[in-house]
C-alpha cells in the first residue's frame, strides 16, 4: 500500500471509509460471531508482562510501515541499531501475520475509538553510554509516551540505560496491532512507566539430558526477550552427557557428549549464544554442576570421580561424585573454572551443589580414612562442605561471584557475601527456606513453584501465577535480598522437538510474576492478555502451545 492510499481516507467525523484502518479491539482479529464461544478472547495491543504504570485510551494512531522509523540522538550504539532492525521486522514483517484479503471493508469499527493521527517516528532518548554487557541490577527502567500532542507524528522512548530501551522497544512492539487486512498498523495513545520488580528473571534449560541445538537455544532467547526475562541459566552438563567443548580438556566432550561431532557446543557456538543473548539484554549463567551430577566427566577423566567399593572391599567398577579427598581434583577444578570464567563474561557462575549422594563416598575406604583424619567421621555433609569450600575459594580467586543450589547453604558451607542461594525444593513449601536464607543475609532466587518439567493436564499456568518469591514472613531487609527467580525446564523429557511448546507460554507466566507489580495477581484478568501474548508469539513464528484450553488465534500458516 502506498502512502497515498492511506492519506486517501477521510478521517473520523466524515463517517466515510475509515474502517479499513480502524479496528475494534474486541473484534480482533475478526468479527467473531456474537455470543460464540465460552473461550477467553484474546485482546489486542496489550503488553506482557503488565507494566508497572500503564495508561491507555481508545484514541489510536496509524503506523505506515514504509514511513515508520526509529530515531536516536545517541552517537553510536550498534546494539540499538540491530535492535531497531529486529523490532521493525517483528512488528511489520512477522512470519505468520494473517492478511485478510476479503475483509477490506471490515465493518466493525467501534465508534468510541478514534483516529487521532499518524505515528511515523519513535524517538529514542538514551542519556547514558551504550553499556557493554547486561548484569545483575542493571537498569531496565524506561518510559514510553505515545501521544502526538506535542510533536505530531512522533512518540518517545526514554531510558537511562540501553537495557531499558530494549525493554521499552519490546513493549512498543507489543502494543502495536495490525488492521484486519494486515497492511496498516495501529497503536493506541499510551503512557508507560515501567521497571522490573526483580532483577534476576531467569529460565533454566538443561542441555545434558538431551542436547538442544544452538538454533533452538537462540529461539528460546528470542522468547525470553519477548517476556522480558533476562537470565539464561544454562545447565550445560550433568550425569548423562558433557556437550561443552573445553579448550583445555577437549576429551571431556569428545568422550562425554552423546555425539562428539553433532551434539556439542563449540567455543564459537557458545560465543554466538552469549552475543545473541547480550543483544537482547540477557545474561548467560552457565552451570557446571559438581560434586554430584558429574558422571559425564568420568568418561574422559575417571580419576576425578570417587571409585565406589562393593561389600567385598574392592572397587566395584562404578563411580560416585567428584573425589573430594584428592588434590588432583582441585587442580583440575582450578584449570577448568579458569577457562570457564573467561568463556562466560557474566560475573556469576552457577556452581550446582545439589543432590549429592553419600553412599559411594561411604563405601570408599580412602574417603572414610580421610574423614577420620580430619575429624568429621560419618558426617558426609561436612565432606560436601569441604569440597564446596575448596571450589568456592577457587571461584573467588577467579573474581567471579556464584550461585549455588540450596543444599550448599543447608549444609553450612561458608559462603562469600554476594553468594546467591537458589531455592528449588518443596514445590509449594519454599517459604521457610526463603526466610532462612535471607535471615542469614544471603541473596535468594526462587524456583520451587516453577518446575515447568512437571506437566499437568488442563490449564496449569495459574499455579505459576499465584506463587510469589515474597511469600514468606520476614523483614523488609530480608525481602530486599530476594533478587528474583527462575523457571526450570529440566531435560529428561524435552529435546529440540518439544522444548519450545512445553516451555512457552508457561515461562511467560513466571516472567510476569517477576516483572510486574506485586498486586498484579488476578489470573482471570491476565488470561486474555496471556492468550494475546501466546498468539503474538505464534504470529512471530514460534511454536508455542495454547494456554487457555479451547481458543482461537488467527494466523497465516
Ligand atoms: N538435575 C539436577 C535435576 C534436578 C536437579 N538437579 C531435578 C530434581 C527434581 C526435579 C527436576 C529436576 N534433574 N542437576 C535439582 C536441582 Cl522434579
Amino acid at each position: 500500500m502506498t502512502p497515498k492510499s492511506v492519506f486517501g481516507f477521510s478521517i473520523l467525523n466524515l463517517g466515510l471509509c475509515v474502517t479499513v484502518l480502524a479496528l475494534d479491539t474486541e473484534d480482533f482479529p475478526f468479527n467473531l460471531p456474537k455470543g460464540s464461544g465460552p473461550w477467553i478472547r484474546p485482546t489486542v495491543g496489550n503488553p506482557w508482562p503488565f507494566p508497572q504504570q500503564w495508561k491507555t485510551s481508545n484514541e489510536f494512531l496509524v503506523i505506515r510501515p514504509n514511513l515508520f522509523q526509529f530515531k536516536t540522538l545517541q552517537s553510536k550504539c550498534e546494539l540499538l541499531d540491530i535492535a531497531f532492525k529486529r523490532y521493525y521486522d517483528l512488528v511489520f514483517r512477522p512470519p505468520r501475520l494473517f492478511r485478510c484479503k476479503s475483509c477490506k471493508r471490515h465493518k466493525h469499527w467501534k465508534s468510541d475509538s478514534s483516529f487521532v493521527g499518524y505515528l511515523d517516528t519513535l524517538n529514542i532518548f538514551l542519556n547514558r553510554p551504550c553499556t557493554e554487557k547486561p548484569e545483575l541490577n542493571m537498569d531496565e527502567h524506561y518510559e514510553l509516551k505515545i501521544d502526538t500532542d506535542d510533536n505530531p507524528g512522533e512518540a518517545l522512548l526514554v531510558s537511562q540505560s540501553v537495557w531499558g530501551i530494549l525493554r521499552g522497544l519490546e513493549t512498543f512492539s507489543q502494543i502495536i496491532y495490525s488492521s484486519p487486512n494486515g497492511i496498516a498498523f495501529q497503536v493506541n495513545r499510551t503512557y508507560v512507566n515501567d521497571f522490573p520488580r526483580f532483577s534476576h528473571r531467569g529460565l533454566l534449560l538443561d542441555t545434558s539430558r538431551h542436547y538442544l541445538s544452538p538454533r533452538i537455544i537462540k529461539k528460546n532467547l528470542d522468547l525470553m526477550a519477548q517476556s522480558k526475562l533476562n537470565v539464561f541459566h544454562w545447565h550445560i552438563t550433568d550425569d548423562p552427557s558433557f556437550p561443552f567443548e573445553s579448550e583445555k580438556f577437549p576429551q571431556l566432550s569428545a568422550l562425554g557428549a552423546f555425539n562428539r561431532y553433532s551434539h556439542t557446543y563449540t567455543k564459537s557456538d557458545v560465543r554466538e549464544i552469549i552475543e545473541y543473548a547480550r543483544l537482547r539484554g540477557i545474561r548467560v549463567i552457565p552451570e557446571f554442576d559438581t560434586p554430584g551430577h558429574t558422571q559425564s566427566f568420568g568418561n574422559a577423566l575417571p580419576q576425578l570421580l570417587t571409585p565406589c567399593f562393593g561389600k567385598d572391599g574392592k572397587p566395584d567398577g562404578t563411580f560416585g561424585p567428584m573425589n573430594p579427598v584428592l588434590n588432583s581434583t582441585y587442580k583440575f577444578m582450578e584449570e577448568f573454572f579458569s577457562e570457564i570464567s573467561t568463556t562466560f563474561p557474566d560475573h556469576y557462575l552457577h556452581l550446582g551443589g545439589d543432590e549429592v549422594p553419600f553412599e559411594c563416598w561411604a563405601s570408599n575406604p580412602h574417603i572414610v580414612d580421610f574423614m577420620k583424619r580430619n575429624g568429621f567421621v560419618g558426617n558426609y555433609s561436612r565432606l560436601e562442605q569441604f569440597y564446596m569450600q575448596k571450589l568456592t575459594d577457587i571461584v573467588d580467586s577467579l573474581q567471579k561471584g556464584y550461585i549455588v543450589w540450596q543444599e550448599v547453604f543447608d549444609n553450612n558451607v561458608e559462603l562469600a557475601n554476594d553468594t546467591v542461594i537458589h531455592v528449588w525444593k518443596g514445590e509449594d513449601l519454599y517459604s521457610k527456606e526463603m526466610a532462612k536464607v535471607t535471615s542469614a543475609g544471603f541473596q535468594a532466587i526462587l524456583s520451587s513453584p516453577w518446575y515447568l518439567n512437571y506437566l499437568h493436564y488442563g490449564i496449569d499456568w495459574p499455579r505459576y501465577y499465584m506463587a510469589d518469591p515474597h511469600n514468606f514472613s520476614g523483614s523488609d531487609e530480608q525481602k530486599r535480598l530476594v533478587i528474583g527467580g527462575e523457571a526450570c525446564m529440566w531435560g529428561e523429557f524435552v529435546d529440540n522437538t518439544n522444548v519450545i511448546p512445553l516451555t512457552w507460554p508457561r515461562a511467560s507466566v513466571v516472567a510476569e510474576r517477576l516483572w510486574s507489580a506485586k498486586t498484579v495477581t488476578d489470573a482471570k484478568k491476565a488470561a486474555p492478555r496471556l492468550e494475546e501474548h501466546r498468539c503474538r508469539m505464534v504470529i512471530r513464528g514460534f511454536n508455542v502451545e495454547p494456554s487457555n484450553g479451547v481458543n482461537f488465534c488467527q494466523v497465516a500458516w
